[in-house]
């Protein structure tokens, strides 16, 4: 087999993986959430709408990911995946306000607040930053985690999402818009508003392993790399990716006068330290082995990814 093929081969089996643990946790999820019948009906629609509105479940694929790496069962995962999901998106519903960034495309869709109005969208938000951490002091089966260990991810959880991560990096990026912003600033913005999740979910995946504390430590700095690695592509797709490809408004970030990678670095120098990133992440995971792999490709594919 040539190298070619065997690339090819890995990615695929690696896409294979991806959607079948996305179809894991979005059968979890669907279980656990009201249907769409409950009342008030509105928000039990609202939460479904855009929680099931084709995200690429990328942050509850890596808690599972990270888990497995360090010999855990995926089925003890989910419940830890599911809450990171729900608080993603509850993240994009409230991003896209009127107050914030006033979106009207996301996941390919009419944002939440167009469909249901903007006191509903908030809700929507509310509603399932709630259950994120419902589902984990509650889980239904399978998963069987510990007391101990989902009190452990609650408080992650809730420190990476909170004022001192992800809501925080949402405020200095409301705050620098429109504002010349040196590098020091933008790597703090990207490592509050996006990496604080994505390093969460690799450290959650740890903790509910049971992982010991050299390699929660390796997860961490891998979640780290990532998460900034994540938030520069994502830079970059806005500027070179469309509405369709991304399924969200692109040249978003030049409109609202965004501190962005390519705007304070260039393209190129974006990309490459994206890859930089990457690679020294993957290479921290390398004592995990095979079991490793499934996480080292997902951190690839973050950076590779078109939408
Ligand atoms: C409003 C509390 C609050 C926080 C907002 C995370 C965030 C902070 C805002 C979301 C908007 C945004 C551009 C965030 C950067 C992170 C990011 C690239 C989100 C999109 O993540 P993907 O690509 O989206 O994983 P899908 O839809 O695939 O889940």
């Amino acid at each position: 087999m040539t190298a070619d093929h065997e690339t090819l081969e890995a990615e695929q089996s690696f896409e294979r993986y991806l959607a079948g643990r996305a179809a894991l946790v979005d059968a979890y999820l669907d279980r656990y959430l009201p249907p769409g019948s409950t009342p008030p009906e509105t928000i039990s629609q609202a939460v479904r709408y855009s929680l099931f509105a084709g995200g690429k479940r990328l942050r509850p694929v890596m808690v599972l990911a990270a888990a497995e790496a360090v010999g855990g069962e995926v089925e003890d995962a989910l419940a830890a995946a599911g809450a990171f999901e729900m608080i993603h998106t509850y993240s994009l519903i409230h991003d896209d306000l009127p107050a914030m960034d006033d979106d009207s495309l996301r996941r390919g869709r009419p944002t939440s607040h167009v469909v249901f109005g903007e006191a509903i969208a908030i809700l929507a938000g509310d509603a399932l930053q709630t259950h994120a951490f419902a589902i984990l002091a509650d889980p239904p089966p399978p998963c069987r985690l510990s007391a101990e260990r989902r009190l452990r991810a609650i408080a992650e959880i809730s420190i990476a999402a909170g004022a001192g991560g992800m809501v925080g990096g949402q405020v200095f990026d409301l705050e620098s818009e429109g504002r010349p912003v040196d590098a020091a600033t933008l790597e703090r913005i990207h490592q509050n508003k996006t990496g604080a999740l994505i390093r969460a979910s690799a450290r959650v995946g740890a903790i509910v392993a049971g992982a010991s504390e050299d390699d929660l430590s390796r997860l961490t700095r891998f979640g780290e790399g990532v998460g900034l690695a994540f938030q520069i592509v994502d830079d970059i797709l806005d500027v070179e990716g469309s509405d369709a490809t991304l399924g969200k408004s692109a040249g978003k970030d030049a409109r609202s006068g965004k501190a962005t990678y390519p705007l304070v670095h260039g393209i190129d120098q974006a990309r490459r330290k994206a890859s930089e990133l990457v690679s020294s992440a993957v290479h921290r995971i390398e004592p995990f082995g095979a079991a490793g792999r499934p996480l080292a490709l997902l951190a690839e594919h973050m950076i590779r990814r078109s939408r």
